[in-house]
């Protein structure tokens, strides 16, 4: 579909708009200088990015503390009082100026995603894209600063990383052009069709509204009751079920632009594309029992993981793809509804083309001011990317401007650092709550001619477009009959996993169910899961004690997408955390050169010992980072056991790590442990080694694939 020329009119019938450049008193020009009284602050540009900037500037100046007001008052420890023992006096403002500011200290937390975590970074397009979008971003070799934000869903801010849940994936993109705001997940379908559903499956997922449990779970009654009433939220739910919704760290996880979006070329050219990160690292999960160890153990495991891979240079990177559809009347490829955000395409049938490759290189300054008031929205679009549509998208599209206004407090957040465009910002918006930008001139309304005319509207060669989509229809509140197929798509997925895979999803299935307390509701599921596959629901159905109710599906005919599964590859493995085990007889040199060389593959070594302080003395001593009293299996993707120790600890640590599908190694003094642990030193991936480099080389064959997934059939299922 060709664009109208811009001075055509949108709706038939309507006046076009005059060629901007006649109505424009004078020629553009910068933005008038504030007068003498108006000037204030620093506002310029800066995200907060981790380099020192003019707002920083502002946040903290000189070396004393002062009040708000600027005045050094002489203590900030005792209030003002009437004697040493009598009351405090009303007159202490420095008392009720602190007090009154740390009552108003919290904000709302985000309705949902309200958890996260967030870093800075790098977008550089390979100007794969560029024929298709004009978009100044997708360039080759542009780049373009980013703030990525990850998040679980249901939990509240305080909840634990490793749930059972969807994770968001907000890029913020600060373009040439303005920001663009790139606000997926993890998944790439979601529950619902229709953006007025959303309130309905969230109240159902989130914590009952009487007593207010459970904390940040899927596995209670009205999320159950909720998903297999509407059965088309049975393709993202089965995506919770499996491997996904426990991921192994935010470096470890795709993203989807789940809906369809539409970009434009110069020539006025669209396609529809669906968007995906795809993780240089590979995707990798937990295992339920690390994820819920790891909740009680370290709640911030995906937090810590991120920050700490990126302080110490491992820079996580995403590859950004596009699949290409075309962008034609009816909006479906290969029979599948394109406006469906319940639905994905396989990539076998349309292969994901790679426009560019972000690189998170580093943290946040400060939590609050970065991560928290970071204000996302699908709506933030520039020149060359517009939006289709999808119901649920169009949804959005209102929801995220009024959320921002009640979370951060009013209609100037965009003034907000991190929100900050990098581009110029001349807006007529004025004035409202925390408005922080001192705007000049006398006439923010346009046409004027008493600011010489600025601001002045741009030519239709640097605007945004909006894509002038001929729209007709009758006034309706319904679906396309294409939104009935509630099931394609669920059992697609569920055919491209591989046995292990397909059994983790039946052992969530029936813990997330065995939580409910009405068997009407698991009885249901019952049913619905047969609409995936027979012999997972009679799976789920015997664990949980159920009959087999329900109907078999109409047709058991399947695509399948091994691109879907996560198993089968090798990945790098920078970041990987190897735990050395050693005690005061391990050799501190041969020590100390292991933990080098883990770290010269970019992995992280830490020393555990039975106790803290060091291995060795002198120049050559080893820190210890861990104890048998801080150090637990799941921090650890590989064991090397150069020691035992009479503790019931160090046995623990190894059975987990060894049901767990973790790579050990262990060199002979380290055979007592193996042993005394009970694990048989013919498992699979226990390797036994004569020295510690070997046992490092042992490690570093066995982790690329993840874990030791051939030791699972040691297990009885
Ligand atoms: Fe969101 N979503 N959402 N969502 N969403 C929010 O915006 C909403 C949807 C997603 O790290 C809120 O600023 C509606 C799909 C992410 O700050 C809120 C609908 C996808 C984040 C909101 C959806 C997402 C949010 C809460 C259905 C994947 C976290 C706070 C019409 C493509 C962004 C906020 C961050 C956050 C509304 C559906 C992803 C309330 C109404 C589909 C990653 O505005």
């Amino acid at each position: 579909m060709a664009a109208r020329a811009k001075s055509q009119p949108a709706v038939p019938g309507a006046p076009a708009s005059a060629p901007a450049t006649e109505q424009e008193p004078t020629k553009p020009h910068e933005p008038l200088p504030p007068k003498s009284d108006q000037t204030g602050p620093a506002t310029g540009t800066p995200t907060g990015a981790p380099t020192d900037t003019p707002q920083d500037a502002v946040a903290q100046q000189g070396a004393y503390l002062t009040t708000a007001q600027g005045a050094r008052p002489s203590d900030t420890d005792h209030s003002l009082k009437a004697g040493p023992r009598g009351p405090v006096l009303l007159q202490d403002h420095h008392l009720r100026e602190k007090i009154t500011h740390f009552d108003h200290e919290r904000i709302p937390e985000r309705v949902v995603h309200a958890r996260g975590a967030a870093a800075h970074g790098v977008f550089v397009g390979n100007g794969a894209a560029q024929k298709i979008c004009c978009a100044s971003l997708f360039e080759k070799g542009k780049e373009t600063p980013v703030f990525v934000r990850f998040s679980t869903v249901l939990g509240s801010r305080g909840s634990a990383d490793t749930v059972r849940d969807t994770r968001g994936f907000a890029t913020k993109f600060y373009t040439d052009d303005g920001v663009f705001d790139l606000v997926g997940n993890n998944i790439p379908v979601f529950f619902i069709q229709d953006g007025i559903k959303f309130p309905d499956v969230v109240h159902a997922a989130k914590p009952h509204p009487d007593r207010e449990i459970p904390q940040a779970q899927s596995a209670h009654d009205t999320f159950w009751d909720f998903v297999t009433l509407h059965t088309e939220a049975t393709a993202h739910t089965l995506w919770n079920m499996s491997d996904r919704g426990i991921p192994r760290s935010y470096r470890m996880m795709e993203g989807f632009g789940v809906h369809t979006f539409r970009l434009i070329n110069d020539k006025g050219d669209a396609v529809l594309v669906k968007f995906h990160w795809k993780p240089k690292l590979g995707v990798h999960s937990l295992l339920w029992e690390e994820a819920q160890i790891a909740a009680g153990i370290d709640p911030d495991m995906h937090r810590r993981d991120l920050a700490d891979a990126i302080e110490s240079g491992a820079f996580p990177q995403w590859d950004l793809g596009v699949q290409v559809f075309p962008d034609n009347d009816e909006q479906m490829f290969e029979g599948i509804d394109l406006l469906d955000p319940t639905k994905l395409v396989p990539e076998e049938l349309a292969p994901v083309q790679i426009i560019g490759t972000m690189t998170l290189n580093a943290n946040p300054t400060n939590y609050f001011s970065q991560t928290e008031q970071v204000a996302f929205h699908p709506g933030h679009l520039v020149r060359g990317i517009d939006v289709t549509n999808d119901p649920l998208l169009q949804g959005r599209l209102f929801s995220y401007l009024d959320t921002q206004i009640s979370r951060l407090g009013g209609p100037n957040f965009a003034q907000l650092p991190i929100n900050r465009p990098h581009a110029p910002v001349n807006d007529m918006l004025r004035d409202g709550m925390h408005q922080t930008a001192v705007h000049s001139g006398v006439a923010p309304y346009r046409p004027n001619s008493l600011d010489g005319g600025c601001p002045f509207m741009a030519g239709s060669a640097e605007t945004l477009i909006e894509f002038p989509e001929v729209v007709k229809g009758t006034k309706v509140r319904a679906a396309a009959a294409s939104f009935d197929d509630h099931f394609s798509s669920a059992r697609l997925f569920y055919a491209s996993l591989s046995e292990i895979e397909q059994e983790h999803v039946a052992k969530a299935y029936t813990f997330e169910l065995g939580k409910c307390y009405e068997k009407a509701i698991k009885q249901r599921a019952i049913g619905v899961l047969r609409q995936i596959d027979e012999e997972l629901a009679r799976t789920v159905a015997a664990g949980l004690g159920l009959a087999l109710t329900g109907e078999p599906a109409e047709s058991s005919a399947v695509t399948v997408s091994p691109a879907l599964s996560q198993l089968g590859g090798t990945w790098p493995c920078d970041g990987r955390i190897v735990g050395i085990f050693a005690t005061a007889d391990t050799d501190p040199g041969e020590l100390a050169a292991t933990v080098a060389a883990v770290a010269e593959q970019s992995m992280t070594p830490l020393v555990i010992a039975p106790t803290g302080g060091e291995i060795g003395s002198g120049a050559t001593a080893v820190p210890i980072s861990r104890t048998l009293d801080t150090a637990r299996s799941i921090e650890f993707d590989a064991l090397l056991i150069a020691g035992t120790a009479p503790d019931l600890r160090l046995g623990l640590l190894l059975q987990e790590a060894h049901r767990h599908l973790k790579a050990i190694a262990y060199t002979p003094a380290g055979a007592e442990a193996i042993t005394t642990a009970g694990i048989d030193e013919k498992s699979a991936g226990v390797e036994s080694v004569d020295t510690l480099a070997a046992g490092l080389e042992a490690l570093a064959a066995l982790l690329p694939e993840h874990r030791v997934w051939p030791r699972a059939a040691e297990f009885p299922r």
